[in-house]
Order: structure tokens, then C-alpha cells, then sequence
């Protein structure tokens, strides 16, 4: 069950520009990295094993680039990927960094605003599809308010569904078989971002014009922001059929947001999330949605980048041993042992419902069950630790 942790294409391992080639600015301090160009990421990324490189528009072209400037750098960016055998997994439009979007894109109440974020998705969709990204992010960063005197919240729920039916539609249009994942996060940058957690865009899903082509893209960070549990809000998307991309980083509760290192700020956490991803069997890009902290040079970078893949192939290989275990397979069959006789509760007939109502539980020696979850966790805990 041991093995060298060596990343490989079939772990689907992936990293966006903007994470590897992140310069370590803050919000009170200038970048301490030079800039590293993108052909020259992707050949790390393939050095280092990763599979995939994912990509905002202007990760790549900048905003005011003429069509012959676009045309030579995408070109050479195919060369790169196709040189260090790294695919283009995902695409996004970046809807959050100029300052046209400091009130919102999709949600803005400006129509002009509303109109250029469009199109600059639909640009980047079509950048994608010659790429031939499958998965089409879509994280609503400036999508918020700091007052909310400034519209009512349902307008902009709205004004964001007609977008994202706009996006499916011109994907249909186009053929390019897109994906299109919504990513939450509660705060930061703006005061408050609709659409706070994955369990909220969920519901939203429901509403859409394609909801079959729309899905999520849950980050560990930023659903620890809100003080939730990620591997919760994975599996709830998982169940429903909707974990179509995943942001792997880390974040303690309560802090700024923070974008570490896989599994750096909460071990446990990050062996729960990976254990029912490889349970499961889940099968899309596994993206590492952080950065390397600011101290770091080129080097510190790619030890970054390295240690989000080996620490996730060591917790895989972990749950496996906890998934091995004996004793913890013991307690896992005790807790969850049959009751004979026990009236069915799966679905509803009036036979059952009658059954169900006539029959005669002994509460208090049902509640007497051992749930040795001490030792349970306590195993866990060993397994993670090596002492196991
Ligand atoms: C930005 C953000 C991430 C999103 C990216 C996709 S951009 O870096 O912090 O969480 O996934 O737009
Ligand atoms: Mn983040
Ligand atoms: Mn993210």
C-alpha cells in the first residue's frame, strides 16, 4: 500500500497561471515575484507531473491585446502544452479585475457593464473551445455588495441566471460541449457575494434553462470561510451529480483569505475530502486553487506545487489503510449493524405507513447502541499521524 507519490496524468492533477504564477501581492504589499510567462508555467507544470493547466482569459492574453497579439500567444501556449504534454482543462473570464467590474459583472445595474462581461465570456469561451477546455468556470468574485442599498438581491439572481442560460446557450450554439461549474465563496472581495456557499448555488442550479449542463466548483477555502464542511458541501454536489471541478487549497476558519497549500492549514479535513473523492471515484479535474506563500522564490513555488500533489497522493494512500483497517471496519459494521424486524423506512406505501405507525419500538434499548466514536477517531487520527 506504500508508494513513491509521484503525480500522474491519470490523477488529473491541474494548477491555474494564476496559482503557479501568482507574484505574491497582498492588500499592503506590492509583488515579490517577477513574472513568470505562461509557456514557461506550463513547462513546470509538466516537470512537476501535473496534467492540466487551467486559465483565466487574461491569465494568458492581456485585456487590451490586438487580434494578431492573441492569435501569436495562443498559439505558443498550444506549442507549451503540447511540448510538456499538459492539457487545457479549464477556462474562466477574469470578471474581477478591472476596474469596469467594481461593482459586479453579471449583476451590475449597469447594462453596459452587464453586456461587456458577456462578452468577454463568450470571448473566453471561444478561447477555450480552440484550447479545448471542457470545463467552463464561472466564480462570481465582484458579483456582491458592501450596502445592499445599492439593489435588491433579486435582481441580481436574475440578472445572473440569464447569464449563465446565455453561456449555455452560446456553448450549445457553438458545439463546444462545455461544463459550466459555479464556484461560491462567502467574502472577499466584496463585502458580501451572492451565492455564498456550493449548497446555494445548488438550489440555483435547479432554476436554470440547461441545469443539466451546469454544475459546481467547490473551493475547501472558501467554503471554510463561511465555517463550513467542505467534504459536506462535496458530497451533497457529488449525490446530486454536480461535482463537475474541484479547487483544492486550504484556510483557517476565521482568517483572510488565505489560498494555502492542499491540506497545510487542516490535515484532517483534507483526509476526510480526499478519502470520498477516491471512495467515490470521482473522476474530473482535481485543481489546486492556491498559492504559494509570500516569502517564496521560483523555487519555493515549485516546492509549492509539488507538495499540493504529494500531500493529496499521501492522503489517498492513507485512506486506503483506514479503508484496509480491520479494527476501524469492525466499528463501521457495529454502528450501522441491521435490526432484524425493524419496519422499512425507504419509501412510503400505506402498507408501510401502517406498519410503520403500529409497530412498537423499545426507545431506551435502541438508544443504548455503543458509538465508539472516540476510538474511532482516535484510529483516524494514528492512521494520519504514521502511527498505523
Ligand atoms: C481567483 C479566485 C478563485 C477562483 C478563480 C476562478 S480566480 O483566484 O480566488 O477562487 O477559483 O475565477
Ligand atoms: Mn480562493
Ligand atoms: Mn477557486
Amino acid at each position: 500500500m506504500t508508494n513513491d507519490y509521484t503525480p500522474l496524468p491519470e490523477h488529473k492533477f491541474s494548477f491555474g497561471l494564476w496559482t503557479v504564477g501568482n507574484r505574491g501581492r497582498d492588500p499592503f504589499g506590492d509583488a515579490v515575484r517577477p513574472p513568470v510567462k505562461p509557456t514557461e508555467l506550463v513547462r513546470w507544470l509538466g516537470e512537476a507531473g501535473a496534467w492540466g493547466v487551467n486559465l483565466h482569459d487574461n491569465d494568458l492574453v492581456p485585456i487590451d491585446a490586438s487580434t494578431a497579439d492573441r492569435d501569436r500567444i495562443v498559439a505558443e501556449f498550444k506549442g507549451a502544452c503540447a511540448d510538456h504534454g499538459v492539457v487545457t482543462s479549464m477556462v474562466s473570464a477574469n470578471l474581477f479585475f478591472d476596474p469596469v467590474f467594481r461593482d459586479g459583472a453579471f449583476t451590475s445595474n449597469d447594462p453596459a457593464v452587464r453586456g461587456y462581461a458577456l462578452q468577454k465570456t463568450l470571448r473566453a469561451m471561444d478561447l477555450g473551445g480552440e484550447l479545448g477546455a471542457k470545463t467552463y468556470v464561472v466564480w462570481g468574485g465582484r458579483e456582491g455588495t458592501e450596502t445592499d442599498a445599492c439593489r435588491r438581491p433579486d435582481a441580481a439572481v436574475k440578472r445572473l441566471r440569464d447569464a449563465i442560460d446565455y453561456v449555455c446557450d452560446y456553448s450549445i450554439a457553438n458545439g463546444y460541449g462545455y461544463r459550466i461549474a459555479l464556484e461560491a465563496k462567502p467574502n472577499e472581495p466584496r463585502g458580501d457575494i451572492y451565492f455564498p456557499t456550493t449548497g446555494a448555488y445548488l438550489g440555483f442550479i435547479t432554476t436554470l434553462a440547461h441545469s443539466e449542463m451546469v454544475g459546481v466548483n467547490p473551493e475547501v477555502a472558501h467554503e471554510h470561510m463561511a465555517g463550513l464542511n467542505m467534504t459536506h458541501a462535496v458530497a451533497q454536489a457529488w449525490e446530486a451529480g454536480k461535482l463537475f471541478h474541484i479547487d483544492l487549497n486550504d484556510q483557517v476558519i476565521g482568517r483572510h483569505d488565505q489560498d494555502f497549500r492542499f491540506a497545510a492549514a487542516n490535515p484532517k479535513a483534507a483526509f476526510f475530502l480526499v478519502k470520498f473523492l477516491e471512495d467515490v471515484g470521482y473522476d474530473n479535474p482535481r485543481h489546486f486553487d492556491a498559492h504559494a506563500y509570500r516569502t517564496e522564490d521560483d523555487e519555493g513555488v515549485r516546492d509549492f506545487a509539488r507538495g499540493c500533489m504529494r500531500t493529496y497522493l499521501i492522503l489517498k494512500e492513507k485512506a486506503a489503510r483506514w479503508n484496509a483497517d480491520a479494527e476501524i471496519q469492525g466499528i463501521l459494521k457495529e454502528i450501522s449493524a441491521d435490526r432484524p424486524g425493524t419496519p422499512t423506512v425507504e419509501k412510503h406505501s400505506t402498507a408501510h405507513a401502517d406498519a410503520l405507525l403500529a409497530f412498537d419500538f423499545d426507545r431506551k434499548a435502541i438508544g443504548q447502541r455503543r458509538l465508539p466514536y472516540e476510538k474511532l477517531d482516535q484510529l483516524t487520527i494514528e492512521i494520519l499521524l504514521g502511527a498505523r
